[in-house]
């Protein structure tokens, strides 16, 4: 038999490539004999945590029926977002969390899909229900994916589940998840070489340290009033600064933000001071 190989979808995000590591892991563990590899390169951020727990980035690969006819998806259904020849290959197994659309079978396969904010929140209580021990690189990996699918808990698609399921692998992983998160979202501003570590800096973690645990991500309420009025306008003033794009996010000075446990979608404006 044919090893099967384990990927996410195409332009692979951090869960889109932890999610195949983990799903490739766990699947060896109950005895197939399965390959992680990817629809494409790492991005900035991928990178940066497959450097941070020291795993190699998986291969890509274009096409699968060369080499195999068994695959298993993770992150994804739809057929246009897989690998190339998806229709010639029998598919044995999908864990996503996303809409299904476009997707068929000829044979009878294992599928699974929970509404939550990132594949690797469920394949994590797979881990669980199969009592597989999650080694602590994994686990980086793992909680890396859900830091990025919900930046770290603001996206309205986070829930309870994946916050849970966040927390318990950062303390496997044995990481600071607050210090770690914001650290692995900078690097998911460079995208498309957007913006570059030096010229971006987050507010909440210039009034925080990594080490207080302030139950918020870290541009919680307040954090860009402050930074602004205390810090950033004075700099201004003094010359030291002499454009910048103040953008804040998150729940800001609302009365609704002593409510904050859940996400508080919206719109970010964002305001282009020079002097
Ligand atoms: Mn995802």
């Amino acid at each position: 038999m044919s090893k099967i190989l384990v990927f996410g979808h195409q332009n692979p995000d951090t869960d889109a490539i932890g999610a195949a590591i983990s799903f490739a892991y766990l699947q060896k563990e109950l005895g197939k004999e399965t390959e992680a590899v990817a629809l494409g390169t790492p991005s900035e951020e991928t990178q940066y945590a497959l450097d941070y727990f020291n795993i190699e980035a998986p291969r890509v690969v274009t096409e699968a029926a060369s080499e195999t006819n068994q695959v298993m998806l993770v992150d994804h259904n739809e057929f246009q977002q897989s690998i190339s020849d998806i229709a010639e290959v029998n598919i044995l197994a999908v864990v996503d969390h996303h809409r299904i659309a476009n997707f068929e079978t000829a044979d009878p396969l294992y599928y699974r899909a929970e509404p939550v904010g990132c594949t690797s929140t469920i394949i994590y209580k797979m881990f669980k229900e199969n009592n597989v021990t999650i080694p602590a690189q994994i686990a980086g990996m793992m909680v890396s994916a859900i830091i990025s699918d919900t930046l770290l808990f603001k996206s309205p698609t986070c829930t309870q589940e994946d916050i849970d399921a966040a927390h318990a692998l950062a303390d496997i992983a044995e990481i600071n998840l607050e210090g770690y998160g914001l650290d692995l979202l900078k690097h998911f501003a460079e995208v498309d070489g957007l913006v570059t570590d030096n010229i971006f800096d987050d507010c909440g973690a210039r009034v925080y340290t990594s080490k207080q645990n302030c139950g918020q991500g870290g541009s919680g309420a307040g954090c860009s009033a402050i930074v602004y009025s205390a810090y950033l306008h004075k700099e201004l003033l003094a010359g030291k600064l002499h454009k910048i794009l103040l953008v804040p996010t998150g729940a800001l000075l609302s009365r609704l933000s002593t409510m904050q446990g859940e996400s508080i979608p919206s719109i970010a404006h964002a305001i282009d001071i020079e002097i």
